[in-house]
């Protein structure tokens, strides 16, 4: 079966439908038919300030709702990225394969460097895609699921997959970003020109965990614009547009059908249909999450099993890359 790898950062209390859509659903169907490894990328939220017991606590509810959303450890390698140590040394060859320029180019860097304030830039935030490239290379993955802001991340992996290629030998397959059409960017509510995000601002993102009333309260009060009708138009309703996107990718009925259903109604019918559809949908994701977590040492060993079957295909690539870069092996 063809190889896949993602990764999600445990930067919040709870991951957003944006993750959700973007990627998450993407990782629970490609399952049955990939050879699946998933991580929850603590090397990588790092890159922000994190308060230690935090982090730790994120990083078990990330893994406990991740199995909420449907991907099983029994299908799928689910691990915590810092178990597995051939990630930060394939990284450090790989920041040694990166141009200073070509980092540069990183629009997310760009992006979040700038929200977060110059001053709090670190520099693991700088090379933070290039960690990436060493997650995906690490698995010789063929498909990695993201959302459309990964798109480039993904094109400097090839990029580098390439160059080490080149220089040293055929070694890492080549992957492809696997974007889903429809819902690969979901947009802030409070802010519909910015992409929903878990950690920064502007904060109109819905949780996954949030209390439903919180979460109708937050689609009640989505900005939308003057106008009346529910139609989809993202340059002049972007805001109507991400409610309609999110609405067919959970209830899987087409924008077209949508808008016809919506015909005569306002926006307030749409957002109070939207809040419906978004609460049902997490209600049983939000108890299962909660089930997990009441036993975080049953999940502790799934994570466990799980860091020893990446190490098993991590180990063997990473000894190769090491013997082909020209490291004088321990004797
Ligand atoms: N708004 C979004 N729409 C579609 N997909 C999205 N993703 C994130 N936001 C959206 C996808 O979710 C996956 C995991 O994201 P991540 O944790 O690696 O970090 P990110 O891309 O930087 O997303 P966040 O939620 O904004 O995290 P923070 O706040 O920590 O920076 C990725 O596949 C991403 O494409």
């Amino acid at each position: 079966a063809p190889r896949v790898l993602s990764g999600i950062q445990p930067t919040a209390d709870s991951f957003t439908l944006g993750n959700y859509l973007g990627a998450l659903r993407q990782w629970v169907s490609m399952q049955d038919d990939h050879d699946a490894f998933y991580c929850v990328v603590d090397l990588h939220a790092i890159t922000v300030e994190q308060d230690p017991a935090v982090l730790r606590r994120r990083t078990l509810v990330a893994a406990a709702q991740l199995i909420a959303l449907g991907v099983d450890p029994a299908s799928s390698t689910l691990f915590v990225q810092s178990h597995v140590p051939e990630h930060a040394q394939l990284g450090w060859v790989m920041q040694c394969l990166t141009g200073f320029g070509e980092a540069s180019r990183m629009t997310q860097f760009k992006d979040k460097s700038q929200r977060q304030g110059a001053g709090s830039t670190s520099v693991g935030l700088f090379t933070y895609p290039v960690l990436q490239a060493a997650d995906i290379l690490l698995y010789q993955a063929e498909r990695v699921p993201v959302g459309e802001d990964q798109r480039q991340h993904v094109e400097l992996t090839r990029d580098l997959a390439t160059r080490f290629n080149g220089r040293y030998g055929a070694t890492f397959t080549l992957p492809e970003a696997y974007i889903p059409p429809g819902a690969a960017k979901v947009l802030d509510l409070q802010t519909p020109e910015k992409q929903m995000s878990k950690s920064l601002p502007p904060s109109g993102g819905v949780f996954l965990l949030d209390d439903p009333k919180v979460t109708a309260k937050k689609i009640r009060s989505a900005v939308t614009d003057t106008g009346r009708e529910v139609v989809a138009d993202p340059v002049g309703k972007p805001g109507v547009t991400n409610l309609l996107a999110i609405h067919s990718a959970l209830s899987g009925r087409s924008t077209a059908e949508l808008e016809e259903h919506f015909t005569g109604r306002g926006y307030g019918d749409l957002k109070k249909e939207l809040a419906e559809v978004v609460t049902d949908h997490l209600a049983p994701v939000q108890a299962r999450t909660t089930e997990l977590l009441a036993d975080t040492a049953e999940l502790e060993r799934v994570l466990a099993a799980g860091a020893a079957r990446a190490r098993e295909v991590a180990a063997p690539v990473l000894a190769d890359v090491y013997a082909k870069v020209g490291f004088l092996p321990p004797a």
